[in-house]
Order: C-alpha cells, then sequence, then structure tokens
C-alpha cells in the first residue's frame, strides 16, 4: 500500500492505451463512435462518462480511501446531487456554521423541494442527538467549519448518525484528503469544492463526492440494487452537473502536487497563526494547529495536518477590517481559498452574506472576523505584509 505522497503521483493513472501518453490525454469529445448500436468501448457520451474524468474519478478514491468517487461542475452541485438522494419530507440534521452558500442552497433551495433541516452545533452531541428524528436521513457536517474554524468530531457524529440509520456527509474542502480523510472515520460520503486545494491553482471550479458503501440498509433513500456509488452515479448522469474534461485534466494536474503544496501551506499556516497571536493589534486567532485552540486535542486526533486556514479578529471595527483588507499587497482580497497564493476573505460582506445576519451574529461571525487562507510564499513575506497591513488601520 503506497502512502500519499506517491498516491498522488501514481494511484489510478497509467499510461494512455492508445499512444502510451504518460499524462492523462484531454478526450475534447462530446461521444464515441460505435460499431452497432450498443456496441461500443465503455464510453457512449460523455455527460455519461469520459475517459479523462474517469481517471481522476479513480485517482480521487484512493485518495481519500473511498470505493468510489465522482466529479460535479462545482462543489455546490456535488452537494445537490446528495440532496438528491433525499425525497420531500425526509429531514437533514446539518451543522449551524457551514459556508454560506451551503447554507443559502439547503435553505433557500432545498426547503423548497420539502426537505426539512436542523441547524445544530455539532461541538455539543448531546444536541445532535436530541434533532435526530425518524424521518432524518442525513447528518451534513463540515469540519473546521467555514469560517468559524470549530472542529467536529467525526466519529462521534458518525456513532448518532447510525444510530439512527441516516448517513453521515463531511465536506472535508477545508483539510483535503492529505490533511483528513473522514471515510477513514467513519463518514459515509466525503464532498469537495476541488475549486480549492486539491486543484490548488485557482482556475477551476468543481466539486466531488467520494462514497464509502454504508454498511446499514438504505431504506427507499435509494433505487436500486447496487448501493450508494450506483444511486449517486445515475444522479450524476440524470442531472448532468458534470465537469469538463479539460477541467479535469487541469485538477489531474494540480493533485501531482497536493502532498508537497499541503506541507508548505501547513508549515505556513501554524508560522503565521502563531505570530498573529501574539500580535497587539489582533484579539483572537483561530487554528486547530495552536495549543490553545479549543480543537487543537481532537485537531491531533482525528487530522494529520492543520492546514493553511486561519480566522482570526482584528481588536478594531469595520472600518479598520476594511483598511485592512485594502492595505494587503501579497494577500489578495477573494473570495475562494486553496490556492498557491495567498487569499484574504471578509466573510461577513463577501463569501458568508447570504447566511442572516441573526445567525452570523449567533455563530460570532462578526465584522471584525478576517479568514487567510495562506498559500507557499515565504512565512516572512506574508507577516511582512499583515504586519504592514495591521498598522494602516
Ligand atoms: O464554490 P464551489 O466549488 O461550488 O464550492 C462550494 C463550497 C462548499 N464547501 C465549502 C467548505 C466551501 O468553502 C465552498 C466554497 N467556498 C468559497 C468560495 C469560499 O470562499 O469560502
Amino acid at each position: 500500500m503506497s502512502r500519499f505522497e506517491t498516491k498522488v503521483l501514481h494511484a489510478g493513472i497509467e499510461p494512455d492505451p492508445v499512444a502510451g501518453a504518460v499524462m492523462t490525454p484531454i478526450y475534447q469529445t462530446s461521444t464515441y463512435a460505435q460499431k452497432s448500436p450498443g456496441e461500443h468501448q465503455g464510453y457512449e457520451y460523455s455527460r455519461t462518462d469520459n475517459p479523462t474524468r474517469t481517471v481522476l474519478q479513480t485517482q480521487l478514491a484512493a485518495l481519500e480511501s473511498a470505493d468510489r468517487a465522482l466529479v460535479f461542475s462545482s462543489g455546490l452541485a456535488s452537494i445537490d446531487a446528495v440532496l438528491n438522494l433525499l425525497k420531500v419530507g425526509d429531514h437533514i440534521v446539518a451543522g449551524d456554521d457551514l459556508y454560506g452558500g451551503t447554507f443559502r442552497l439547503f435553505n433557500r433551495v432545498a426547503k423548497n423541494r420539502g426537505l426539512e433541516f436542523t441547524f445544530v452545533d455539532m461541538r455539543d452531541h448531546a444536541a445532535v442527538r436530541e434533532s435526530m428524528r425518524p424521518n432524518t436521513k442525513l447528518v451534513w457536517v463540515e469540519t473546521p467549519t467555514n469560517p468559524g474554524m470549530v472542529l467536529v468530531d467525526i466519529a462521534a457524529i458518525a456513532s448518532i448518525a447510525h444510530e439512527g440509520s441516516a448517513l453521515l456527509a463531511v465536506d472535508n474542502t477545508f483539510m483535503s484528503p492529505y490533511n483528513q480523510r473522514p471515510l477513514e472515520l467513519g463518514a459515509d460520503i466525503v464532498m469537495h469544492s476541488m475549486t480549492k486545494w486539491l486543484n490548488g491553482h485557482s482556475d477551476v471550479v468543481m466539486g466531488a463526492l467520494m462514497i464509502k458503501e454504508p454498511g446499514f440498509p438504505l431504506g427507499d433513500r435509494y433505487v436500486g440494487e447496487n448501493g450508494l456509488g450506483d444511486r449517486l452515479k445515475f444522479l450524476q448522469n440524470s442531472i448532468g452537473a458534470v465537469p469538463g474534461p479539460h477541467d479535469c485534466f487541469l485538477v489531474l494536474r494540480g493533485i501531482k502536487t497536493l502532498a508537497v503544496r499541503m506541507q508548505r501551506h501547513n508549515e505556513n499556516g501554524l508560522k503565521i497563526a502563531k505570530w498573529l497571536q501574539s500580535h497587539p493589534r489582533v484579539e483572537s486567532v483561530r487554528h486547530p494547529g495552536l495549543t490553545t485552540d479549543p480543537g487543537h486535542e481532537l485537531a491531533k486526533r482525528q487530522m494529520h495536518g492543520f492546514g493553511g486556514m486561519i480566522t482570526f479578529f482584528l481588536k478594531s471595527d469595520l472600518a479598520g477590517a476594511r483598511r485592512f483588507l485594502e492595505s494587503l499587497e501579497l494577500f489578495t482580497l477573494a473570495e475562494s481559498l486553496g490556492g498557491v497564493e495567498s487569499l484574504v476573505d471578509h466573510p461577513a460582506i463577501m463569501t458568508h452574506a447570504s447566511v442572516p445576519l441573526e445567525t452570523r451574529l449567533k455563530i460570532g461571525l462578526t465584522d471584525n472576523l478576517v479568514r487567510l487562507s495562506v498559500g507557499i510564499e515565504h512565512a516572512e513575506d506574508l507577516m511582512a505584509d499583515l504586519d504592514r497591513a495591521i498598522n494602516c488601520i
């Protein structure tokens, strides 16, 4: 069994059978010739399957210890595929601190389709257990949360979900499979916005689901004989939110350096989190690698690295935060995260504007909260940039 650093280069990657191309070719085709009706080489139409996509899916399954992986045209499209496992009247227990777009999909789209939601603080296991109902079919977790950087105990929530015969899905976007593999801790589905660390170069929007066949009966949640992966594959083809082959190629290329990139993101993330913690104009810092972080002990148990995401609170108001964000030069003020270049986000105005003010205040998403996605630049240069901008407040 190869180690992760080897898998990112070799798992599922074979020279192309046509010409021995070492790099997976971009099969830029919508359709495939058939010798006779129904007689083909395994590919009929590119919404259903495409060889470049197949290689990416095979590799992703290996990286997350999954039985199967499926890719979608965005992270949100992959979440929507999971929601499509459910039927009118089914209930979902979800974390109360989620990416704004996920929250919007749940609250303003899925609710209109007759799905019911309870949002709960996933650290409070008694509250999660109390939220479970006979019609609860899915538990949805983000860990660490975006942008709160709150850690959720995946194994503990998996037991609660499975006691109620509900599936546990974990959004693993913030960590990448290099730092955290929820399926090894009992989750049934892992979701990634591959727009982030997996691709790593801020040039593709894509999502993925990695699936472990659940060890319990799914009941009426799925139609068909061949398991959860098969049902989600049916949904991928039936709904049609699939990425094109060129994007699949770019993500395959990005993944080759995932391990070395994440090592550097982890190193820089921790250095900068510690430095921010000692800064006189910073109120507090959330990063799972800090020994003072409430999630630190859990992080050591369930993660293999602490990642490049940092959330911190400035000792200032909105005007001060604006001044800081406008003054940064190396950190680009932009939505998204997980690229080789450092990004900074103001969640209250940018990525989480769709979360109602009342909810934002409840989860501590205030105007002085700043989120960093630390890149692979030299850490000293990044700290100098942050220091100069903080002193502009
Ligand atoms: O943007 P998309 O590829 O559709 O993925 C959505 C998504 C899902 N889950 C998490 C945890 C995410 O962070 C995201 C996308 N997030 C941002 C764009 C952001 O800046 O937080």
